[in-house]
């Protein structure tokens, strides 16, 4: 994609993105309508999806030839991400929305012809906004976000986690998780995949391990995270696919590898 139009779909997802952010600041206290999906804890509210709808209807005006894949059913159906595709989560980190009012983020990321062109990621009640554009650096609320310290020690890094890890599982021994836990410095649990990716974009985590993400979980994520030197790969070290589910690590690159190899001694084959 050239810069000129980089800038241009740039300067208008976040127009629209800081005016989705408003939208659900003005209705989120009032009452919300939550039904469930999968399973009972997999939640959404009528918020989810009015979002999704503003965005996917700013887009659509605009760019009529652009696509979209988003969470809450207003996108396109893709086999591939051919021409420039949105991947949209209008909230991302719906539990902490709906018990906390904190915590969850509105997530942007523009692909063109498979390669990521631009992040965003929006904490909606902190005010915050994490971007990127593919060769241009990352930026929290429009300031340049820093590479990552390339010298971290498994033994002193902080990684975002979910409990479940340390449960029995299908996808790696929960003996070995345990051992892992322990051979690091902490573990931090936020409820939010985009958020999760945005602190390890600032340095503040030094990777995220997730047992199963959707491409709108991490798009943007992989975006700005790719910008300051940080890696995303599945749990195997394997290229991601965009267009399924897939446990996922993203982390600073010095502890790629020994993480990835944690990892394989545990994994139960599939
Ligand atoms: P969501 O809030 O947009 O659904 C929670 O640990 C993180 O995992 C959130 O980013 C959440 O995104 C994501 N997630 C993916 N699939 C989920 C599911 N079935 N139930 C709850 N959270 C899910
Ligand atoms: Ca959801
Ligand atoms: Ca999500
Ligand atoms: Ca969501």
């Amino acid at each position: 994609m050239d810069k000129t139009k980089q800038n241009d779909i740039y300067t208008k997802a976040k127009e629209w993105i800081i005016e989705a952010g408003q939208y659900i600041r003005s209705r989120m206290y009032k009452e919300l309508k939550v039904t469930t999906k999968s399973d009972p804890n997999d939640l959404v509210t009528d918020l989810d999806r009015d979002t999704e709808r503003l965005l996917t209807q700013r887009i659509r005006q605009t760019y009529p030839n652009h696509f979209i894949i988003s969470e809450e059913g207003y996108g396109d159906k893709l086999t591939d991400l051919k021409g420039t595709v949105w991947i949209i989560d209008p909230i991302d980190g719906t539990m902490n929305f709906i018990h906390q009012k904190r915590n969850f983020a509105i997530s942007i990321g523009i692909y063109h012809d498979h390669v990521g062109e631009i992040g965003f990621i929006y904490d909606v009640v902190g005010d915050v906004l994490y971007s990127a554009k593919r060769g241009l650096g990352a930026f929290k609320n429009e300031r340049p976000l820093k590479r990552l310290d390339s010298n971290v020690p498994l033994s002193q890094a902080m990684i975002a986690m979910n409990h479940f890890w340390l449960c029995e599982n299908h996808l790696v021994c929960e003996k070995t998780m345990q051992k892992f836990v322990r051979s690091i410095r902490g573990t931090r649990t936020y409820g939010s995949a985009a958020l999760e990716f945005a602190y390890v974009a600032e340095g503040i985590l030094d990777g995220y391990l997730a047992i199963n993400l959707s491409p709108w979980d991490v798009a943007a994520g992989i975006v700005i995270v790719n910008e300051v030197g940080g890696l995303t790969t599945t749990i195997d070290g394997d290229a991601l696919s965009l267009l399924t589910k897939s446990p996922i690590l993203t982390c600073n690159p010095s502890l790629q590898l020994e993480i990835i190899q944690y990892i394989k001694k545990g994994r139960k084959v599939t």
